[in-house]
């Protein structure tokens, strides 16, 4: 349908961008107990419908959280425009269903798009297939007027996010049950999408592959050069849900930062904001101490994603742009250090950013000397190694 240059001109960006900010709200934020709590505990849409009426969060929130993101070194957002309980944070003609006709009174999705834009910052749309709450969602697998229906509402939506906001660079599709793409006519929406938005990136969740991949909750490289995103929680979960207190801290997410750059993908990082927008102060701290990381080491993350054969090592883990290999130790050893499996000849040891390091080689057996006791960097101290030619792949 179209060819793979234009592909990778699309993705251009993206490729580079290394780092995102997922976020997750909706009514589900106002129970706070996991974005999936309508169908966990099979609330009655009747029931569940008065949630529209009693949200009311803070007015141009999104900027705060688009700050956060920038300080964070951050590069683009992804927002539920829609999650599976149905209610839209935009303006849509085809449902009463929405943020601007019921509580908020307003549209959360223009707010987010300006507030991301105002930063710098790429922004994406998350909007999910399924539907809770539209009364067809569910039979239109065996009734076909009812999916005739369903998908015309679908890509109603769909085309109506990608008409009413400008550019949009990211459109991040979710859970595609009951239906399969021929009976979403998934390749036809697509393509509606693409001609609205000639430079959008399209993610793999409307069942059809499209621009990338999106691993969820582990770290797994793409094959073959495919561009590829993995999306994290913070927490356990996406919607705000403060009883679930295990929070991934700064190091946590710099490791992963580490391992996607090293497979060439990206980490899409998730923040279940309040029902009033505030963000949960663990996800705050947290993100400052990463950009303030990553301000001083940032070029061995952003820009560090050739391939090299990598040994499993407790102490640490590679990245590499050319022949400059960065040992990122995050598990201190002491006053040496040994890395093992780098087969090419060290020229040149330091610490990025500072002092050179003594060292010596044997094969593939490198040890660092006269180090300090307690590490130069607790999150991550990232050693830059100048190699002779390339590094194996
Ligand atoms: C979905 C949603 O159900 C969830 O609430 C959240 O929005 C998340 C980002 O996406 O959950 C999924 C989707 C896909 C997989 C697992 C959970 N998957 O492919 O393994």
């Amino acid at each position: 349908m179209e060819n793979t240059g234009d592909r990778e001109r699309r993705l251009k960006w993206f490729k580079e961008a290394r780092f995102g900010m997922f976020i997750h709200w909706g009514l589900y934020s106002q129970l706070g107990r996991h974005e999936w709590v309508m169908n966990r505990e099979r609330i009655p849409i009747e029931e569940y419908e008065k949630l529209a009426d009693t949200w009311h969060p803070r007015p141009n929130v999104a900027r705060e959280w688009a700050r956060l993101a920038k300080e964070a070194g951050m590069r683009y957002m992804v927002m539920t425009t829609k999650h599976h309980e149905g209610f839209c944070l935009f303006d849509s003609k085809l449902t009463d269903y929405t943020a601007v006709k019921r509580g908020p009174g307003r549209d959360l999705v223009a707010e987010y798009v300006e507030a991301a834009r105002a930063e710098g910052l790429r922004v994406g749309f998350y909007y999910s297939l399924m539907d809770w709450h539209h009364p067809d969602g569910a039979r239109c697998k065996f009734n076909e007027a009812a999916r005739r229906r369903f998908v015309d509402y679908i890509h109603g939506q769909v085309k109506e996010l990608c008409t009413n906001y400008g550019k949009v660079d990211i459109l991040w599709y979710d859970v595609n049950w009951p239906l399969t793409p021929e009976e979403w006519e998934a390749e036809k929406m697509n393509a509606m999408v693409r001609s609205l938005q000639p430079d959008i990136i399209i993610n793999d969740r409307s069942g059809l592959p499209e621009d990338f991949g999106t691993p969820e909750q582990h770290i797994t490289p793409a094959k073959e050069g495919r561009a590829w995103e993995v999306c994290m929680t913070f927490n356990d979960s996406w919607g705000y849900t403060p009883i679930d207190t295990n929070y991934k801290s700064a190091w946590t997410v710099i490791s992963m930062l580490r391992q996607v750059a090293a497979g060439g993908g990206n980490l899409l990082l998730n923040i279940g904001p309040a029902p009033d927008g505030s963000v949960p102060e663990p996800c705050i701290r947290a993100l400052r101490e990463v950009g303030e990381w990553l301000r001083k080491y940032g070029a061995s993350i952003y820009d560090a994603s050739d391939p090299m054969e990598q040994e499993w090592m407790i102490t640490g883990g590679f990245t590499r742009k050319g022949n400059i290999v960065y040992f990122h130790c995050n598990r201190w050893p002491g006053n040496q250090l040994a890395i093992g499996g780098l087969r090419n000849k060290v020229l040149r040891a330091r610490f990025m950013g500072g002092d050179d390091i003594r060292f010596t080689q044997e094969k593939d057996r490198l040890v660092l000397y006269d180090l300090p006791t307690l590490p130069p960097e607790p999150l991550d101290t990232v050693i830059e190694l100048e190699v002779e030619g390339t590094p194996r792949q």
